[in-house]
């Protein structure tokens, strides 16, 4: 009796034993969730967002502007760095009198830039590449040249409220004025004398920018229609322009002056409270991700369609168009310029770490971040920060959550051109301005033509003139260049969008700290993944950076990603793990990054499947263990009866 008593605690004992490791997942399930989680990533969630200025990027045929077979022609380079998804400023036709941004018909292609035939090829070309292709979509205004106006100008009745339409007002002198005191962005009145219709016209943007009248029914259908020509050319959604001045208020009040300038011709002259940010923009946002949506629907073959928006505005505003309080979504893409507008080259290590909190803070549940870190409006990184700090800005735009925004010629550091001539200054803000202050305003210098290699215009044209000068560092700027040399921004920028395709920065946990004014850190980490870790320093000086508190202690650090001006290289390691003090340090250059992984537990991945593998192993014996002992206290239990 006591020997079976005894068998009896040891079955016990193991069928315990056997219950606690069945409850630690297989390696198998574990995959198995991960690939569960995996596939919530919709194709825009992790995506590159390069932005094609169509006019600059490559020129096919010598007459100095860039075109859409010269966008053909490069998509395998955007495809060999490794991007899925490009938008492209406007190439519909337009007089380009705002490059693009007066389009006088939507469903046509610019001539200069190609044909529709052009553009099918461009769609089916980046399609068989892997790249998704974003148009603009310019609803706030047309070209005074469309036909919408021309017919609204002569009181056609079916446009004859297209626009913004307005009697003028007598002054004091009996001098015809316009409406109200609103000002152009551009400088000038807003407001624009029709000698035909005997009416002023609201224009936000230029004179020859007529605003559309967004609350006619009419012109919404209209607009509606044009997306949906495009979603059936097979794009994948819209980059939306100048959202936030979509609708005006209708009774046309004066705006309140803003005391930043006596000039009541600057767009600085007034609050615009009645011209932008209206409740109503937010309605258009959620009716045209309604469209996109049922389009996605109906056409399931497809990618899901999706918007970015582009409007520079406050921070709650930006939220809603995200999903507003009642839950209803908008924009899947509400672009966050805060890297442009919020951060400069005197910005320390908390504005940045606040700069990037603030937008993870307010973003509703469920959202996904962006990162904008250029436009072509908008001067270039290595003119706002430096041109030391574009390896460190690009690995901050490549591991930070969410979506990154890529303007062309960054992952070079291409530099603004500033010393672009008044003669060659073609930018409406610019020539508006004059002689003196143009290159106040002038958005040509981040425009200039895209730098390939050392060639005649920088192998963009082989026109004598270019529509815009090449920027002269083009001789040793260069893509070619920069392939070719062994270290280089480019290769820097390459290495990084390799390393997103990484689980950890596809949906690894984010957090992020200062480690000194000069020096902030943040991490991504992922169950079962190597935790990665992203140092920028955005001074001017040199920085010995000490993580022992940041990391808690890893065994081991390997630099995944260097800049050009980086002691370290990718595969470094022994500088933490050959030091006996507890206090390691790290040497960052000038406005330097640097990218690491360590193992979080110490222990590599393989080697925690492994131990899996042995645990699960281990269990089959104990089954059989306890088989064996049942059997034989049962057959111990009749021998004693
Ligand atoms: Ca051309
Ligand atoms: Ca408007």
């Amino acid at each position: 009796m006591a020997a079976a008593h005894q068998l009896t605690r040891t079955t016990q004992l193991l069928l315990l034993c056997s219950l606690l490791w069945t409850q630690a997942p297989s390696p198998v399930m574990s995959s198995l969730l991960s690939a569960q989680t995996e596939d919530f990533i919709d194709w825009w969630q992790h995506a590159v967002f390069y932005q094609i200025y169509p006019r600059s990027f490559k020129d096919s045929n010598g007459d100095g502007i860039g075109d859409l077979q010269g966008v053909i022609f490069k998509l395998p380079y955007l495809a060999e760095t490794g991007i899925t998804a490009t938008w492209l400023s406007p190439i519909f036709q337009s007089p380009m009198v705002d490059f693009g941004y007066d389009i006088s018909d939507y469903k046509s292609i610019q001539p200069e830039y190609g044909s529709m035939t052009d553009f099918e090829q461009l769609v089916n070309t980046a399609t068989s590449l892997g790249i998704k292709i974003i148009l603009d979509f310019v609803p706030n205004h047309t070209s005074d040249q469309h036909e919408w106006f021309i017919k609204s100008a002569a009181r056609d009745p079916l446009y004859d409220n297209f626009y913004i339409w307005a009697d003028g007002k007598l002054d004091n002198q009996g001098v015809r004025q316009p409406p109200n005191n609103w000002q152009s962005v551009f400088y000038g009145s807003a407001w624009q004398w029709h000698e035909q219709r005997e009416q002023y016209y609201l224009h936000q943007f230029t004179k020859e920018q007529p605003d559309l009248n967004f609350r006619n029914p009419a012109v919404v259908r209209a607009m509606d229609d044009v997306l949906l020509f495009w979603l059936n050319k097979g794009v994948a959604g819209f980059r939306i322009d100048a959202l936030n001045h979509l609708f005006e208020d209708e009774a046309l009040p004066d705006e309140p002056l803003n005391g930043k300038t006596t000039d009541p011709l600057s767009y600085d002259y007034t609050q615009h409270i009645y011209t932008k940010d209206l409740p109503e923009v937010l309605t258009m946002v959620q009716h045209w991700r309604q469209l996109l949506d049922d389009y996605t629907d109906k056409h399931s073959e497809g990618a899901t369609r999706i918007m970015m928006t582009e409007a520079y505005a406050g921070l709650q505003v930006l939220m809603d168009y995200y999903e507003d309080a009642g839950g209803v979504r908008g924009s899947q893409l509400p672009f966050n310029f805060h890297f442009i507008t919020d951060v400069n080259e005197n910005s320390d290590a908390r504005d940045f770490v606040y700069n990037i909190e603030k937008w993870l803070i307010y973003m509703p549940r469920g959202h996904t971040a962006n990162w904008v870190m250029g436009n072509h409006d908008k001067p270039r990184v290595a003119t706002r920060f430096g041109p030391t700090s574009v390896d460190a800005m690009n690995m901050l735009l490549l591991t930070l959550p969410g979506v990154a925004v890529t303007y062309n010629g960054e992952e070079l550091g291409m530099q603004d051109y500033r010393e672009i001539s008044w003669e060659d200054t073609v930018d409406p803000p610019a020539r508006n301005a004059g002689k003196l202050d143009y290159m106040k305003e002038s958005r040509d210098p981040v425009r200039t033509p895209f730098q390939w290699n050392n060639a005649t215009n920088a192998g963009f044209s082989t026109a004598a003139k270019t529509w815009l000068p090449v920027n002269p560092n083009y001789l040793v700027l260069n893509l070619e260049a920069q392939k070719q040399a062994v270290k280089s921004h480019y290769k820097v920028y390459k290495s990084l969008i390799e390393l997103r395709k990484l689980p950890v920065l596809r949906r690894g946990r984010f957090s992020i700290e200062p480690l000194s004014r000069a020096v902030f850190a943040f991490k991504r980490t992922l169950k079962d993944y190597n935790t990665l870790v992203t140092i920028i320093n955005v001074s001017a000086k040199e920085q010995l950076v000490n993580l022992t508190d940041f990391i808690n202690r890893p065994q081991k650090l390997v630099v995944e990603v260097a800049g050009v001006d980086s002691v370290y290289a990718p595969g470094d390691f022994s500088f933490l793990t050959n030091n006996r003090t507890d206090n390691p340090q790290l040497r960052l250059a000038p406005r330097a990054g640097l990218v690491l992984s360590y193992e979080q537990s110490g222990m590599s991945v393989q080697r925690r499947l492994m131990v899996k593998q042995l645990i699960k192993s281990f269990n089959v014996v104990l089954v059989a263990l306890l088989m064996y002992n049942l059997w034989r206290h049962k057959w111990t239990k009749v021998n004693f009866n």
